[in-house]
């Protein structure tokens, strides 16, 4: 069933991101809301794929990022969230796109940390084709304040930046701004699409709300099977590419 019209397909082309509203419904994302607090809270043990993306040495996780929840819940690719933004996803790059893996990546209350500026295509090995597309779907009201995403529009089009790892294994940055780029506010179970090379940033959370987001990752099957070759699982490691 098709879902997306050729105005956001265009704008997902020439923009570089793409905001489709109202993905899942309130009981799905209250679904999603219950899980997210099972892995927060260790009922379900994701320590191996557990990190805190702010490089911090912080006792306490400043940016809780976990890696692959559907390797630990499998039923989770059968459930909407999956099978609606894949669906999604394939409208928007073609039908041999297949989810390369998933995240979880939550800013706990007043942890007012950034996710500093980058393009997702920094952290992976260079591919042939370059097709890719993230999607973060909000599980609670995300706005300025708790760390919406921010996106530089068309920065897509241009190669990618130079970028630099911050901390102890921290993010990657490169060069970005505010000024140039838009923010998205999203009602839980509204998402956000963006490309491999689409500039990107959320400002820390200084409220009382959680922050979390269900991201998924898109590309082509043929680039996934290279990836496993070269023994890439998006399990953790966090690797400036060097060419
Ligand atoms: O949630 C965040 O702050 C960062 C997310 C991100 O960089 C991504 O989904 O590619």
């Amino acid at each position: 069933m098709q879902q997306l019209n050729a105005k956001q397909k265009t704008f997902f082309d020439e923009e570089g991101y793409l905001v489709v509203e109202n993905l899942l419904t309130v009981e799905e994302t209250a679904y999603y809301s219950n899980l997210y607090a099972s892995f927060l809270d260790n009922r379900i043990d994701a320590s191996r794929y557990r990190s805190d993306l702010s490089g911090g040495d912080n006792k306490e996780e400043k940016i809780t990022q976990i890696m692959v929840p559907s390797k630990l819940v499998p039923d989770l690719v059968h459930k909407p969230l999956h099978q609606k933004t894949l669906a999604m996803a394939k409208e928007l790059m073609g039908n041999d796109i297949e989810l390369d893996f998933d995240m979880l990546i939550n800013k706990a209350p007043y942890t007012d940390t950034i996710t500093p500026w980058h393009q997702d295509a920094a952290y992976w090995i260079d591919m042939p084709d370059k097709r890719a597309a993230s999607c973060w779907v909000a599980i609670d009201h995300a706005y300025k304040e708790n760390g919406c995403m921010w996106y530089t529009p068309k920065s897509h089009l241009s190669p990618i930046l130079p970028h630099e790892q911050t901390g102890n294994k921290g993010a990657l940055k490169c060069e970005g701004s505010e000024e140039n780029s838009v923010y998205i506010e999203l009602r839980p179970g509204s998402c956000v699409f963006h490309q491999g090379g689409t500039l990107h940033y959320s400002r820390g959370n200084s409220t009382s709300d959680n922050r979390r987001a269900f991201i998924t990752n898109f590309r082509p099957k043929a680039m996934i099977q290279l990836e496993r070759e070269k023994g890439v699982d998006h399990t953790g490691e966090r690797q400036i590419r060097t060419k």
